[in-house]
Protein backbone atom coordinates (compact mmCIF):
# COMPACT_ATOMS: atom_id res chain seq x y z
CA UNK A 1 0.00 0.00 0.00
CA UNK A 2 1.45 3.36 -0.82
CA UNK A 3 1.26 5.41 2.64
CA UNK A 4 1.05 9.29 2.12
CA UNK A 5 1.49 12.11 3.86
CA UNK A 6 -2.18 12.77 3.32
CA UNK A 7 -3.68 9.04 4.85
CA UNK A 8 -2.45 10.08 8.04
CA UNK A 9 -3.26 13.67 8.02
CA UNK A 10 -6.32 14.69 9.59
CA UNK A 11 -8.18 17.42 7.06
CA UNK A 12 -9.68 20.57 8.47
CA UNK A 13 -12.22 21.89 6.32
CA UNK A 14 -12.49 26.20 6.80
CA UNK A 15 -15.60 27.74 5.14
CA UNK A 16 -13.89 30.75 5.18
CA UNK A 17 -16.92 33.01 5.21
CA UNK A 18 -18.27 31.69 8.78
CA UNK A 19 -15.16 31.33 10.00
CA UNK A 20 -13.27 34.11 11.77
CA UNK A 21 -14.14 38.56 11.10
CA UNK A 22 -11.25 39.96 11.26
CA UNK A 23 -12.32 43.47 10.05
CA UNK A 24 -15.50 43.32 11.59
CA UNK A 25 -17.59 43.63 7.99
CA UNK A 26 -19.81 40.50 9.29
CA UNK A 27 -18.00 38.21 7.31
CA UNK A 28 -15.08 35.50 7.93
CA UNK A 29 -11.58 36.39 5.88
CA UNK A 30 -8.41 35.23 5.40
CA UNK A 31 -6.76 37.06 8.00
CA UNK A 32 -9.04 35.96 10.45
CA UNK A 33 -7.90 32.50 9.84
CA UNK A 34 -4.44 33.47 9.93
CA UNK A 35 -5.22 34.67 13.18
CA UNK A 36 -6.77 31.57 14.12
CA UNK A 37 -3.25 29.10 13.22
CA UNK A 38 -2.31 28.41 16.62
CA UNK A 39 -5.91 27.33 17.42
CA UNK A 40 -5.67 24.52 14.38
CA UNK A 41 -2.47 23.53 15.23
CA UNK A 42 -3.53 23.04 18.70
CA UNK A 43 -6.06 21.22 17.35
CA UNK A 44 -3.53 18.50 16.10
CA UNK A 45 -5.23 18.73 12.57
CA UNK A 46 -2.92 18.48 9.69
CA UNK A 47 -4.46 19.69 6.43
CA UNK A 48 -6.78 22.82 5.89
CA UNK A 49 -9.57 22.62 3.23
CA UNK A 50 -10.78 26.20 2.53
CA UNK A 51 -13.75 26.13 1.03
CA UNK A 52 -13.56 28.29 -2.55
CA UNK A 53 -11.77 31.79 -1.70
CA UNK A 54 -11.58 33.04 -5.13
CA UNK A 55 -13.74 36.21 -6.64
CA UNK A 56 -17.56 35.41 -6.76
CA UNK A 57 -20.70 37.24 -6.83
CA UNK A 58 -21.67 34.36 -3.86
CA UNK A 59 -25.42 33.30 -5.97
CA UNK A 60 -23.57 29.86 -4.26
CA UNK A 61 -21.44 31.07 -1.95
CA UNK A 62 -18.03 30.96 -3.79
CA UNK A 63 -18.95 28.25 -5.48
CA UNK A 64 -19.70 30.15 -8.37
CA UNK A 65 -16.36 31.35 -9.40
CA UNK A 66 -15.55 34.74 -11.79
CA UNK A 67 -11.99 34.70 -11.76
CA UNK A 68 -9.92 31.30 -10.81
CA UNK A 69 -7.07 33.62 -9.69
CA UNK A 70 -7.72 36.25 -7.93
CA UNK A 71 -9.14 36.47 -4.08
CA UNK A 72 -12.51 37.49 -3.25
CA UNK A 73 -12.10 41.32 -2.11
CA UNK A 74 -14.58 39.97 0.77
CA UNK A 75 -11.80 37.68 2.36
CA UNK A 76 -8.76 39.66 1.77
CA UNK A 77 -5.90 40.28 -0.95
CA UNK A 78 -3.62 37.60 -2.12
CA UNK A 79 -0.60 38.82 -0.25
CA UNK A 80 -3.56 37.70 2.42
CA UNK A 81 -3.23 34.91 1.21
CA UNK A 82 0.32 34.30 0.49
CA UNK A 83 0.86 34.85 4.01
CA UNK A 84 -1.63 32.29 5.14
CA UNK A 85 0.18 29.81 3.02
CA UNK A 86 3.57 30.57 4.16
CA UNK A 87 2.04 30.41 7.91
CA UNK A 88 0.36 27.78 7.80
CA UNK A 89 3.44 25.74 6.26
CA UNK A 90 5.53 27.17 8.59
CA UNK A 91 3.56 25.33 11.87
CA UNK A 92 3.89 21.86 9.80
CA UNK A 93 0.33 22.20 8.13
CA UNK A 94 -0.81 21.90 4.94
CA UNK A 95 -3.45 24.29 2.61
CA UNK A 96 -5.50 22.60 -0.26
CA UNK A 97 -7.91 24.76 -2.49
CA UNK A 98 -11.28 24.10 -3.75
CA UNK A 99 -11.12 23.30 -7.46
CA UNK A 100 -14.67 24.20 -8.82
CA UNK A 101 -14.11 23.17 -12.33
CA UNK A 102 -17.49 21.47 -13.52
CA UNK A 103 -19.33 25.38 -13.44
CA UNK A 104 -17.97 29.43 -13.03
CA UNK A 105 -20.20 32.07 -12.36
CA UNK A 106 -22.31 33.85 -15.45
CA UNK A 107 -20.30 36.78 -13.93
CA UNK A 108 -16.84 35.46 -15.65
CA UNK A 109 -15.33 36.96 -18.78
CA UNK A 110 -15.49 33.39 -20.35
CA UNK A 111 -19.61 33.46 -19.79
CA UNK A 112 -19.77 37.01 -20.49
CA UNK A 113 -18.04 36.73 -23.65
CA UNK A 114 -19.90 33.44 -24.47
CA UNK A 115 -23.01 35.34 -24.31
CA UNK A 116 -22.64 37.68 -26.66
CA UNK A 117 -23.32 36.04 -29.94
CA UNK A 118 -23.11 32.61 -31.27
CA UNK A 119 -20.07 32.87 -32.97
CA UNK A 120 -18.12 34.34 -30.18
CA UNK A 121 -14.70 32.59 -29.11
CA UNK A 122 -15.86 31.81 -25.88
CA UNK A 123 -19.24 30.16 -26.92
CA UNK A 124 -17.98 27.11 -26.94
CA UNK A 125 -16.74 27.09 -23.60
CA UNK A 126 -20.13 26.55 -22.18
CA UNK A 127 -23.42 23.89 -23.04
CA UNK A 128 -26.10 25.74 -25.22
CA UNK A 129 -28.79 23.97 -27.22
CA UNK A 130 -31.88 24.93 -29.69
CA UNK A 131 -35.44 24.59 -27.55
CA UNK A 132 -37.18 21.81 -27.70
CA UNK A 133 -39.81 22.22 -30.48
CA UNK A 134 -42.40 23.52 -28.13
CA UNK A 135 -39.48 26.26 -27.37
CA UNK A 136 -38.86 24.90 -23.97
CA UNK A 137 -35.85 23.33 -22.61
CA UNK A 138 -33.55 21.13 -24.66
CA UNK A 139 -34.75 17.90 -22.37
CA UNK A 140 -36.08 17.18 -18.98
CA UNK A 141 -32.68 17.62 -16.95
CA UNK A 142 -33.20 19.05 -13.60
CA UNK A 143 -30.93 21.13 -11.68
CA UNK A 144 -29.43 20.30 -7.81
CA UNK A 145 -30.83 23.11 -6.85
CA UNK A 146 -34.36 22.83 -8.02
CA UNK A 147 -36.18 23.48 -11.79
CA UNK A 148 -34.60 22.86 -14.97
CA UNK A 149 -30.78 22.75 -15.28
CA UNK A 150 -31.70 24.78 -18.71
CA UNK A 151 -31.94 29.10 -18.69
CA UNK A 152 -33.04 30.46 -21.73
CA UNK A 153 -30.93 33.25 -23.43
CA UNK A 154 -33.32 35.63 -25.87
CA UNK A 155 -30.42 36.94 -27.31
CA UNK A 156 -29.04 33.96 -29.03
CA UNK A 157 -32.67 31.79 -28.83
CA UNK A 158 -30.59 29.11 -26.89
CA UNK A 159 -30.23 27.29 -23.95
CA UNK A 160 -27.18 27.12 -21.80
CA UNK A 161 -26.67 24.35 -19.11
CA UNK A 162 -26.29 24.85 -15.62
CA UNK A 163 -26.60 21.59 -13.08
CA UNK A 164 -26.68 24.10 -10.18
CA UNK A 165 -27.82 27.68 -10.10
CA UNK A 166 -28.42 29.31 -13.21
CA UNK A 167 -26.06 31.64 -12.64
CA UNK A 168 -23.38 28.39 -12.26
CA UNK A 169 -23.27 27.68 -15.99
CA UNK A 170 -21.32 24.27 -16.97
CA UNK A 171 -18.19 24.30 -18.40
CA UNK A 172 -17.84 22.42 -21.40
CA UNK A 173 -14.77 19.97 -20.99
CA UNK A 174 -14.95 18.33 -24.15
CA UNK A 175 -13.18 22.28 -25.43
CA UNK A 176 -9.55 21.53 -24.91
CA UNK A 177 -9.27 24.76 -24.26
CA UNK A 178 -11.79 24.70 -21.36
CA UNK A 179 -9.18 21.85 -19.70
CA UNK A 180 -5.91 23.73 -20.52
CA UNK A 181 -7.77 26.86 -18.52
CA UNK A 182 -8.68 24.85 -15.45
CA UNK A 183 -5.00 23.20 -15.46
CA UNK A 184 -3.68 26.74 -15.93
CA UNK A 185 -5.55 27.91 -12.92
CA UNK A 186 -4.17 24.66 -10.82
CA UNK A 187 -0.51 25.33 -11.62
CA UNK A 188 -1.26 29.32 -10.60
CA UNK A 189 -1.97 27.50 -6.77
CA UNK A 190 0.70 25.03 -7.17
CA UNK A 191 3.04 26.84 -8.01
CA UNK A 192 2.70 29.33 -4.67
CA UNK A 193 2.98 25.98 -2.91
CA UNK A 194 -0.28 25.15 -2.33
CA UNK A 195 -0.69 21.20 -1.44
CA UNK A 196 -3.92 20.09 -3.54
CA UNK A 197 -6.99 20.69 -4.03
CA UNK A 198 -10.94 18.93 -3.06
CA UNK A 199 -12.45 18.37 -6.38
CA UNK A 200 -16.07 20.33 -6.62
CA UNK A 201 -18.39 17.45 -8.53
CA UNK A 202 -15.73 16.50 -10.42
CA UNK A 203 -17.84 13.54 -11.69
CA UNK A 204 -20.03 15.63 -13.31
CA UNK A 205 -17.83 17.43 -16.13
CA UNK A 206 -18.35 14.83 -18.83
CA UNK A 207 -21.69 14.97 -20.06
CA UNK A 208 -23.64 12.25 -21.94
CA UNK A 209 -23.65 13.02 -25.95
CA UNK A 210 -26.79 14.60 -27.71
CA UNK A 211 -27.72 15.12 -23.47
CA UNK A 212 -30.43 11.93 -23.81
CA UNK A 213 -33.58 12.60 -21.83
CA UNK A 214 -33.25 10.97 -17.92
CA UNK A 215 -35.50 8.32 -17.49
CA UNK A 216 -38.35 8.40 -14.88
CA UNK A 217 -36.37 7.81 -11.73
CA UNK A 218 -35.06 8.68 -8.20
CA UNK A 219 -32.48 11.76 -8.79
CA UNK A 220 -30.04 9.79 -6.89
CA UNK A 221 -30.35 7.41 -9.62
CA UNK A 222 -30.70 10.23 -12.29
CA UNK A 223 -27.02 11.38 -10.99
CA UNK A 224 -25.39 8.67 -11.06
CA UNK A 225 -26.34 7.43 -14.49
CA UNK A 226 -27.03 10.50 -16.66
CA UNK A 227 -25.04 13.12 -14.99
CA UNK A 228 -22.01 11.79 -13.35
CA UNK A 229 -19.48 9.22 -15.18
CA UNK A 230 -20.08 11.02 -18.45
CA UNK A 231 -17.94 9.02 -21.50
CA UNK A 232 -14.74 10.96 -21.15
CA UNK A 233 -14.57 11.34 -17.56
CA UNK A 234 -11.93 9.19 -16.62
CA UNK A 235 -10.00 10.60 -20.14
CA UNK A 236 -9.82 14.23 -18.65
CA UNK A 237 -8.91 13.09 -15.06
CA UNK A 238 -6.01 10.50 -16.42
CA UNK A 239 -5.03 14.34 -18.59
CA UNK A 240 -5.28 16.60 -15.39
CA UNK A 241 -3.00 14.02 -13.68
CA UNK A 242 -0.94 14.09 -16.55
CA UNK A 243 -0.60 17.82 -16.89
CA UNK A 244 -0.33 19.31 -13.49
CA UNK A 245 -1.09 16.66 -10.65
CA UNK A 246 1.92 14.51 -10.66
CA UNK A 247 4.44 17.33 -11.58
CA UNK A 248 3.89 18.38 -7.32
CA UNK A 249 3.82 17.39 -4.02
CA UNK A 250 -0.05 17.82 -4.02
CA UNK A 251 -3.35 15.68 -3.41
CA UNK A 252 -6.58 15.42 -5.44
CA UNK A 253 -9.66 14.54 -3.34
CA UNK A 254 -12.94 13.57 -5.05
CA UNK A 255 -16.52 14.84 -4.43
CA UNK A 256 -17.87 11.48 -5.20
CA UNK A 257 -21.36 12.93 -6.64
CA UNK A 258 -22.18 10.28 -8.39
CA UNK A 259 -19.60 7.43 -7.48
CA UNK A 260 -20.94 4.29 -6.16
CA UNK A 261 -18.81 1.31 -4.26
CA UNK A 262 -18.70 -0.24 -8.35
CA UNK A 263 -17.05 2.75 -9.97
CA UNK A 264 -15.10 3.92 -7.14
CA UNK A 265 -11.74 2.01 -8.37
CA UNK A 266 -12.01 3.82 -11.34
CA UNK A 267 -11.48 7.11 -9.53
CA UNK A 268 -9.01 6.21 -7.43
CA UNK A 269 -7.18 3.06 -7.99
CA UNK A 270 -2.98 4.14 -7.68
CA UNK A 271 -2.40 2.38 -10.81
CA UNK A 272 -5.21 4.69 -12.82
CA UNK A 273 -3.39 7.39 -11.83
CA UNK A 274 -6.52 9.50 -11.68
CA UNK A 275 -7.10 11.23 -8.51
CA UNK A 276 -6.03 10.33 -4.74
CA UNK A 277 -8.72 9.83 -2.76
CA UNK A 278 -12.72 10.64 -3.09
CA UNK A 279 -15.31 10.62 -0.42
CA UNK A 280 -19.03 9.34 -1.28
CA UNK A 281 -22.35 10.56 -0.06
CA UNK A 282 -23.57 7.59 1.27
CA UNK A 283 -22.99 7.91 4.85
CA UNK A 284 -24.09 11.76 5.09
CA UNK A 285 -27.16 10.73 2.78
CA UNK A 286 -28.47 7.78 4.72
CA UNK A 287 -31.08 8.99 6.08
CA UNK A 288 -32.37 10.96 2.69
CA UNK A 289 -34.14 8.36 0.97
CA UNK A 290 -33.93 10.15 -2.45
CA UNK A 291 -32.92 13.64 -2.52
CA UNK A 292 -32.79 16.59 -0.01
CA UNK A 293 -36.35 17.89 0.99
CA UNK A 294 -37.89 15.18 0.11
CA UNK A 295 -38.81 12.05 2.29
CA UNK A 296 -36.50 10.98 5.16
CA UNK A 297 -35.69 7.92 6.61
CA UNK A 298 -34.79 7.77 10.19
CA UNK A 299 -31.13 7.17 11.32
CA UNK A 300 -30.34 3.66 11.77
CA UNK A 301 -26.99 2.34 12.63
CA UNK A 302 -27.15 -1.21 11.00
CA UNK A 303 -27.68 0.61 7.98
CA UNK A 304 -24.79 2.78 8.66
CA UNK A 305 -22.34 0.24 9.22
CA UNK A 306 -23.19 -1.97 5.83
CA UNK A 307 -22.51 1.51 4.37
CA UNK A 308 -18.85 1.95 5.86
CA UNK A 309 -18.56 -1.94 5.23
CA UNK A 310 -18.94 -1.81 1.73
CA UNK A 311 -17.34 1.14 0.99
CA UNK A 312 -14.69 -0.89 2.58
CA UNK A 313 -14.50 -3.70 1.13
CA UNK A 314 -14.99 -1.77 -2.43
CA UNK A 315 -11.58 1.02 -2.04
CA UNK A 316 -9.25 -1.78 -0.26
CA UNK A 317 -5.61 -1.60 -0.82
CA UNK A 318 -5.62 -0.06 -4.09
CA UNK A 319 -7.39 3.18 -3.47
CA UNK A 320 -7.87 5.61 -0.90
CA UNK A 321 -11.08 7.27 1.07
CA UNK A 322 -11.79 10.38 2.70
CA UNK A 323 -14.20 9.90 6.23
CA UNK A 324 -16.33 12.87 6.37
CA UNK A 325 -19.27 12.96 8.98
CA UNK A 326 -20.41 16.89 8.41
CA UNK A 327 -19.66 19.36 6.04
CA UNK A 328 -21.08 23.16 4.71
CA UNK A 329 -23.87 20.88 2.57
CA UNK A 330 -25.70 19.18 5.27
CA UNK A 331 -27.17 19.57 8.70
CA UNK A 332 -24.76 19.21 11.65
CA UNK A 333 -22.90 15.71 12.96
CA UNK A 334 -23.72 15.86 16.25
CA UNK A 335 -27.89 16.79 15.46
CA UNK A 336 -28.10 14.11 12.77
CA UNK A 337 -26.00 11.20 14.40
CA UNK A 338 -25.87 11.75 17.79
CA UNK A 339 -28.15 13.38 20.78
CA UNK A 340 -27.71 17.40 20.58
CA UNK A 341 -29.69 17.71 23.40
CA UNK A 342 -29.26 15.35 26.63
CA UNK A 343 -26.33 13.31 25.57
CA UNK A 344 -25.05 16.33 23.52
CA UNK A 345 -21.26 15.75 24.73
CA UNK A 346 -21.12 12.22 25.16
CA UNK A 347 -22.43 11.33 21.44
CA UNK A 348 -20.42 13.91 19.95
CA UNK A 349 -17.73 12.25 21.59
CA UNK A 350 -18.49 8.55 21.06
CA UNK A 351 -19.20 10.12 16.89
CA UNK A 352 -15.81 11.50 16.74
CA UNK A 353 -14.42 7.94 18.27
CA UNK A 354 -15.94 6.34 15.57
CA UNK A 355 -15.04 8.69 12.45
CA UNK A 356 -11.00 8.69 14.11
CA UNK A 357 -11.55 4.99 13.69
CA UNK A 358 -12.98 4.25 10.15
CA UNK A 359 -10.40 3.78 7.13
CA UNK A 360 -9.69 6.97 5.17
CA UNK A 361 -8.24 10.37 5.75
CA UNK A 362 -10.02 11.91 8.39
CA UNK A 363 -12.12 15.08 7.69
CA UNK A 364 -13.66 17.14 10.38
CA UNK A 365 -15.78 20.10 9.19
CA UNK A 366 -15.44 23.24 11.59
CA UNK A 367 -17.06 23.39 14.27
CA UNK A 368 -17.66 19.89 15.04
CA UNK A 369 -14.85 20.17 17.34
CA UNK A 370 -16.92 21.79 19.92
CA UNK A 371 -20.06 19.87 19.26
CA UNK A 372 -21.62 22.66 16.94
CA UNK A 373 -25.27 21.99 16.84
CA UNK A 374 -28.13 22.78 13.90
CA UNK A 375 -30.25 26.19 14.35
CA UNK A 376 -33.90 27.06 14.28
CA UNK A 377 -34.44 29.73 11.50
CA UNK A 378 -37.84 31.28 12.62
CA UNK A 379 -38.35 33.39 9.60
CA UNK A 380 -37.92 32.17 5.82
CA UNK A 381 -36.41 35.86 5.87
CA UNK A 382 -33.58 34.62 8.00
CA UNK A 383 -32.63 31.89 5.99
CA UNK A 384 -29.77 32.29 2.90
CA UNK A 385 -28.86 29.22 1.29
CA UNK A 386 -29.71 29.52 -2.33
CA UNK A 387 -30.54 25.64 -2.05
CA UNK A 388 -32.89 26.18 0.51
CA UNK A 389 -34.63 29.34 -0.88
CA UNK A 390 -34.94 28.10 -3.98
CA UNK A 391 -36.85 24.82 -2.38
CA UNK A 392 -38.94 27.48 -0.92
CA UNK A 393 -40.12 29.25 -3.60
CA UNK A 394 -40.59 26.48 -5.72
CA UNK A 395 -43.03 25.09 -3.23
CA UNK A 396 -44.59 28.41 -2.77
CA UNK A 397 -45.64 27.88 -6.42
CA UNK A 398 -46.80 23.82 -6.03
CA UNK A 399 -47.89 24.37 -2.63
CA UNK A 400 -46.85 20.21 -1.93
CA UNK A 401 -46.13 21.32 1.65
CA UNK A 402 -47.44 23.77 3.70
CA UNK A 403 -45.31 26.78 4.27
CA UNK A 404 -44.42 25.78 7.93
CA UNK A 405 -43.40 22.54 7.06
CA UNK A 406 -41.42 23.89 4.32
CA UNK A 407 -39.21 25.94 6.88
CA UNK A 408 -38.96 23.18 9.15
CA UNK A 409 -37.69 20.83 6.53
CA UNK A 410 -35.15 23.50 5.94
CA UNK A 411 -34.41 23.54 9.93
CA UNK A 412 -33.91 19.92 9.78
CA UNK A 413 -31.55 19.77 6.00
CA UNK A 414 -30.90 22.56 4.94
CA UNK A 415 -27.01 23.74 4.72
CA UNK A 416 -27.17 27.09 6.32
CA UNK A 417 -27.39 24.58 10.04
CA UNK A 418 -23.53 23.90 9.00
CA UNK A 419 -22.90 27.50 7.89
CA UNK A 420 -23.57 29.31 10.76
CA UNK A 421 -20.97 31.26 12.19
CA UNK A 422 -17.60 29.22 14.64
CA UNK A 423 -18.64 30.04 18.25
CA UNK A 424 -15.41 31.15 19.42
CA UNK A 425 -16.39 32.85 22.91
CA UNK A 426 -19.72 34.17 24.96
CA UNK A 427 -19.29 37.48 23.77
CA UNK A 428 -20.69 39.82 21.38
CA UNK A 429 -21.57 37.59 18.15
CA UNK A 430 -20.01 34.49 19.44
CA UNK A 431 -16.55 36.05 19.14
CA UNK A 432 -16.74 35.84 15.21
CA UNK A 433 -17.33 39.51 14.75
CA UNK A 434 -17.84 42.41 16.18
CA UNK A 435 -20.44 43.20 13.22
CA UNK A 436 -23.97 41.71 12.37
CA UNK A 437 -22.86 38.19 11.01
CA UNK A 438 -23.94 37.78 7.47
CA UNK A 439 -25.97 34.28 8.78
CA UNK A 440 -27.57 34.62 11.97
CA UNK A 441 -25.57 33.32 15.12
CA UNK A 442 -26.78 30.24 16.92
CA UNK A 443 -28.06 31.13 20.13
CA UNK A 444 -26.41 28.42 22.00
CA UNK A 445 -23.05 30.04 21.95
CA UNK A 446 -23.32 31.17 25.12
CA UNK A 447 -23.00 27.63 26.03
CA UNK A 448 -21.13 25.96 23.18
CA UNK A 449 -18.12 28.23 21.99
CA UNK A 450 -14.34 27.44 22.02
CA UNK A 451 -13.29 29.46 24.93
CA UNK A 452 -15.35 27.72 27.33
CA UNK A 453 -14.24 24.05 25.90
CA UNK A 454 -10.74 25.36 25.99
CA UNK A 455 -10.32 25.73 29.97
CA UNK A 456 -12.19 21.96 30.27
CA UNK A 457 -10.39 19.09 30.76
CA UNK A 458 -13.44 17.52 29.87
CA UNK A 459 -14.79 19.09 27.03
CA UNK A 460 -15.63 17.99 22.97
CA UNK A 461 -12.85 20.38 22.12
CA UNK A 462 -9.96 18.42 24.59
CA UNK A 463 -11.26 15.25 23.78
CA UNK A 464 -10.61 16.26 19.67
CA UNK A 465 -7.20 17.27 20.64
CA UNK A 466 -6.64 14.41 22.57
CA UNK A 467 -8.18 11.63 20.46
CA UNK A 468 -6.12 13.38 17.29
CA UNK A 469 -2.66 13.34 18.92
CA UNK A 470 -3.18 9.41 19.81
CA UNK A 471 -4.08 8.85 16.09
CA UNK A 472 -1.23 10.39 14.90
CA UNK A 473 0.97 7.85 17.17
CA UNK A 474 -1.06 4.70 16.55
CA UNK A 475 -1.17 3.50 12.70
CA UNK A 476 -3.34 1.10 13.63
CA UNK A 477 -6.29 3.81 13.57
CA UNK A 478 -5.67 4.74 9.77
CA UNK A 479 -4.10 1.15 8.69
CA UNK A 480 -5.63 -1.23 10.37
CA UNK A 481 -7.27 -4.18 9.16
CA UNK A 482 -11.25 -4.20 10.18
CA UNK A 483 -13.39 -7.20 12.03
CA UNK A 484 -17.02 -6.34 12.85
CA UNK A 485 -17.88 -7.93 16.20
CA UNK A 486 -21.99 -7.30 16.38
CA UNK A 487 -22.72 -6.49 12.96
CA UNK A 488 -26.46 -7.08 13.37
CA UNK A 489 -26.83 -5.35 17.09
CA UNK A 490 -29.14 -2.30 16.12
CA UNK A 491 -27.69 -0.04 18.87
CA UNK A 492 -24.56 -1.13 19.10
CA UNK A 493 -21.30 -0.42 16.76
CA UNK A 494 -18.36 -2.66 17.86
CA UNK A 495 -15.06 -3.78 15.68
CA UNK A 496 -11.31 -4.57 16.11
CA UNK A 497 -9.01 -2.81 14.25
CA UNK A 498 -5.07 -4.93 14.00
CA UNK A 499 -2.35 -3.49 12.41
CA UNK A 500 1.22 -6.00 12.46
CA UNK A 501 0.97 -6.52 16.55
CA UNK A 502 -0.96 -3.66 17.25
CA UNK A 503 -4.68 -4.38 18.01
CA UNK A 504 -7.40 -2.64 19.45
CA UNK A 505 -11.24 -2.60 19.90
CA UNK A 506 -14.22 -0.15 19.31
CA UNK A 507 -17.22 0.04 21.36
CA UNK A 508 -19.86 2.23 20.82
CA UNK A 509 -23.08 2.49 21.81
CA UNK A 510 -25.45 4.60 19.85
CA UNK A 511 -28.17 5.07 22.24
CA UNK A 512 -29.78 6.11 24.98
CA UNK A 513 -29.76 3.33 27.10
CA UNK A 514 -27.17 1.52 28.83
CA UNK A 515 -25.99 -1.62 27.22
CA UNK A 516 -24.43 -4.89 28.08
CA UNK A 517 -22.55 -6.64 25.90
CA UNK A 518 -21.35 -10.37 26.26
CA UNK A 519 -17.89 -11.16 24.86
CA UNK A 520 -16.16 -14.29 24.28
CA UNK A 521 -12.51 -12.42 24.95
CA UNK A 522 -11.10 -11.13 27.71
CA UNK A 523 -10.96 -7.45 27.45
CA UNK A 524 -7.87 -6.04 29.75
CA UNK A 525 -9.40 -2.81 31.63
CA UNK A 526 -5.71 -1.46 32.04
CA UNK A 527 -5.98 -0.80 28.38
CA UNK A 528 -8.13 1.83 27.68
CA UNK A 529 -6.56 4.44 25.31
CA UNK A 530 -9.53 6.34 24.89
CA UNK A 531 -13.02 6.92 26.53
CA UNK A 532 -15.63 9.36 26.89
CA UNK A 533 -16.65 8.68 30.06
CA UNK A 534 -14.44 8.48 33.67
CA UNK A 535 -14.40 4.54 33.54
CA UNK A 536 -15.92 1.36 31.70
CA UNK A 537 -17.46 -0.96 33.72
CA UNK A 538 -15.99 -4.99 32.73
CA UNK A 539 -18.03 -7.37 34.40
CA UNK A 540 -16.63 -11.44 34.21
CA UNK A 541 -17.96 -12.00 30.29
CA UNK A 542 -20.11 -8.24 30.05
CA UNK A 543 -18.98 -4.72 29.36
CA UNK A 544 -21.10 -2.16 30.25
CA UNK A 545 -21.48 1.01 28.51
CA UNK A 546 -23.21 3.90 29.36
CA UNK A 547 -25.50 6.18 27.43
CA UNK A 548 -23.89 7.14 24.31
CA UNK A 549 -20.78 5.56 25.73
CA UNK A 550 -17.59 5.08 23.24
CA UNK A 551 -14.26 3.50 24.45
CA UNK A 552 -11.05 2.19 22.26
CA UNK A 553 -9.34 -0.40 24.20
CA UNK A 554 -5.90 -2.10 23.03
CA UNK A 555 -6.14 -5.69 22.69
CA UNK A 556 -2.72 -6.58 22.65
O1 LIG B 1 -21.92 20.07 -3.76
C1 LIG B 1 -22.45 19.21 -4.72
C2 LIG B 1 -23.56 18.43 -4.28
O2 LIG B 1 -23.82 17.44 -4.86
C3 LIG B 1 -24.30 18.94 -3.11
O3 LIG B 1 -25.03 20.00 -3.61
C4 LIG B 1 -25.17 17.92 -2.54
O4 LIG B 1 -25.82 17.21 -3.53
C5 LIG B 1 -26.25 18.57 -1.75
O5 LIG B 1 -25.76 19.59 -0.97
C6 LIG B 1 -26.89 17.56 -0.89
O6 LIG B 1 -28.20 17.89 -0.82
C7 LIG B 1 -20.89 20.90 -4.16
C8 LIG B 1 -20.57 21.87 -3.05
O7 LIG B 1 -20.13 21.16 -1.92
C9 LIG B 1 -21.78 22.71 -2.79
O8 LIG B 1 -21.59 23.59 -1.72
C10 LIG B 1 -22.06 23.50 -4.04
O9 LIG B 1 -23.25 24.23 -3.89
C11 LIG B 1 -22.20 22.59 -5.26
O10 LIG B 1 -21.17 21.61 -5.33
C12 LIG B 1 -22.10 23.40 -6.53
O11 LIG B 1 -20.80 23.87 -6.71
CA1 LIG C 1 -14.34 40.28 7.22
Amino acid sequence: MKLSWFKKGTIYQIYPRSFNDSNSDGIGDLRGIIEKLDYLQKLNVDILWLSPIFSSPNDDNGYDISNYCAIMPEFGTMQDFDELLHKTHERGMRLVLDLVANHCSDEHEWFKEAKKSKDNAYRDYFHWSAPAKDGGPPNNWKSFFGGSAWEYDKDSGEYYLHLFTKKQPDLNWKNQKVREEIYQAMRFWLDKGVDGFRMDVIPLISKREGYPDAPNEGFRKIIEDVYANGPHLHEYLREMNREVIRHYDAFSLAEGVGINPTNAGLYVDHDRRELDMLYHFDILECTIVNGKFEEVSPFDLVTMKKIFKKWRDAVHEKGWLANAMGNHDFSRMVSRFGNDKEYWAASAKMLFIMQATQNGTLNIYQGDEIGMTNIVLNEISEVKDVQSLNFYNENLATQRFSKDLALEMINKEGRDNARTPMQWSDELNAGFSEHDPWLKINPNYENINVATQNNDPNSILNFYRNVLAIRKKMEVFVYGDFEEVAFDHPELYIYKKTLGSDKIIVLLNFSSNPQKFITNFQLPTNAVIINNYEDIVITEDKIHLKPYQGCVVRLE
